[in-house]
């Protein structure tokens, strides 16, 4: 697969390298008990980790069935667990500097990464909270690093109300908290804007889905 995205005019580093969590890092608070902390530029070198995941990850193409008829999925996935071999060292090492920074407040450290690949505005993920396991009953968090073309997380009340949203750029992180998977809901709206491939990398403690 080509990849074709504009570079950002940011990315300067030969080698991906992490910033400290806590440069820049801004909360927004959300009602019922939500909160989304936003961290840009988090990756510097960004672009050059986004081509590596991008040509060296084992894509997978789900299928789901809707309306008595099986669909693709409208992106490409993977998931990375404690055992697995990562595909690239810095995702272990954001893995460790977000346990770092949150596990404090979170009460654990982050263990798995869920990667998804937009390969063009298209491609999406549709309202949902990360639900399944404990997230279901229980405040978690789920961080999630944005590569790539620049995409909008929408965020919206669960059962209703107001959707707000965040820009995402190529580096940036963005950490979902509080009871944001239970009264809250995200997605990753199409666009006809033509924008270009977009990985993201979700990371979470061990036992959400
Ligand atoms: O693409 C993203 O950043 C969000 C992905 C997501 O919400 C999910 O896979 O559950």
């Amino acid at each position: 697969m080509p990849v074709q995205f504009q570079a950002s005019l940011f990315d300067s580093a030969d080698e991906p390298t992490l910033g400290p969590v806590a440069a820049g890092l801004e909360r927004h608070e959300l009602p019922r008990g939500a909160w989304v902390d936003l961290r840009p530029r988090w990756v510097d070198g960004a672009d050059d980790l986004f081509a590596h995941l991008h040509d060296n990850v084992a894509w997978r193409a789900d299928e789901r069935e809707m309306y008595e008829r099986v669909v693709a999925v409208p992106r490409l996935l993977a998931w990375f667990g404690e055992r697995s071999i990562w595909p690239h060292p810095l995702l272990e090492r954001a893995r460790e500097d977000l346990g770092d920074h949150y596990e404090g407040e979170l009460g654990e450290r982050f263990s798995t990464a869920g990667l998804c690949l937009y390969r063009d505005g298209r491609d999406s993920v549709a309202w949902h909270g990360d639900r399944i396991g404990r997230s279901r009953t229980q405040d978690t968090m789920v961080a999630i690093l944005s590569l790539g073309s620049p995409r909008r997380l929408a965020l919206r009340p669960r059962g209703g109300g107001e959707s707000l949203s965040f820009a995402l750029g190529s580096g940036d992180l963005l950490v979902m908290g509080g009871s944001c998977q239970r009264t809250w809901e995200h997605a990753i709206p199409k666009t006809a804007k033509p924008v270009g491939p977009r990985i993201s990398v979700q990371f979470r403690p061990r036992g959400v889905l």
